[in-house]
């Protein structure tokens, strides 16, 4: 028992509430985590600011500790559960935005990876500026990103990578599209945390993303500029 068991959701302000909420996601407590955001929501939050405030901000304290050896993969991984059950709630709010139709992107997590919150959320983001967005997930080998590509067409091609060991990966993929011709058919955006543009730049591709708003006004602007645009 803790003493968290004791503390009523809806009677904390906005505050205490958002910071409540970062100790849940701390916790792994995701029925908890739904009730903030909803909470959150009925009290006229926008999803977005929901998403940034309540649930990044939090995963960013649980990423710290992590990093420091305060936390092992164990509890990260209850972390991050309890952070995807409240994107789940804000996932269809986000893309009801009403936004006209403005381009088609194929994202994954590169192979050997298996990071996917922030992927997600740029997913989330993506469809809720209008764009449709067809996720393959975490893991994804260089075979996998040419048939997605093949099959749905996209107007960008965006890979995620949270490993400095697997950021490499991204260039085998660019690399392929350039032996197969396909290069210069897609706008490629790349994004993860250990990522720069230095880096992007190196491996061929056209912008770093440092985060999913970067990644939507980014996409937004390269598609619209895109020549058969
Ligand atoms: Co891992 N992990 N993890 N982990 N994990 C990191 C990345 C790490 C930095 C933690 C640390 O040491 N501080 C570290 C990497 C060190 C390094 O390489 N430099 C690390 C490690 C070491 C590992 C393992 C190796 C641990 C182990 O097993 N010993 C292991 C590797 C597993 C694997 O992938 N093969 C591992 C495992 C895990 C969990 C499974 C426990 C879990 C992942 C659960 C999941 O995703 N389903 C996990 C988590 C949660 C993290 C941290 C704590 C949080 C990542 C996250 O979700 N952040 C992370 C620490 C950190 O990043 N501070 C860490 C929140 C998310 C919203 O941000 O993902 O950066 P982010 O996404 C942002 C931007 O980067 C950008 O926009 C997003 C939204 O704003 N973006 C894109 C991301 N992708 C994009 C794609 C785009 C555009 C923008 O395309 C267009």
């Amino acid at each position: 028992m803790s003493d968290d068991d004791d503390i009523i959701l809806s009677e904390l302000d906005d505050d205490e509430l958002v910071q409540q909420m970062h100790d849940d996601l701390y916790d792994g407590l995701q029925e908890e985590i739904v009730e903030g955001v909803n909470i959150l929501l009925e009290r006229g939050w926008t999803p977005y600011d929901v998403l940034t405030k309540a649930l990044v901000e939090g995963m960013t304290i649980v990423g710290i500790d992590f990093r420091d050896g305060i936390l092992f993969v164990p509890e990260v991984l209850m972390a991050a559960n309890a952070m995807k059950a409240g994107m789940g709630v804000l996932r269809p709010l986000l893309a009801e935005t009403g936004a006209p139709r403005v381009g088609k992107v194929v994202i994954g997590t590169v192979k050997g990876d298996i990071h996917d919150i922030g992927k997600n959320l740029v997913s989330m983001m993506m469809e809720g500026a209008g764009f449709e967005v067809i996720d393959i997930g975490i893991n994804n080998p260089v075979e996998n990103y040419i048939e997605a590509l093949e099959k749905h067409k996209p107007d960008i091609l965006g890979m995620s990578a949270l490993l400095t060991t697997t950021m490499p990966y991204m260039k085998v993929v660019i690399d392929a599209l350039v032996e197969k011709g396909m290069r210069d058919d897609y706008i490629v955006l790349v994004g993860g945390a250990p990522l720069n543009e230095a880096f992007a730049n190196s491996i061929g591709a056209d912008a770093y993303c440092r985060d999913a708003a970067v990644a939507v006004e980014t996409a937004k602007a390269m598609v619209a500029s895109k020549p058969s645009a």
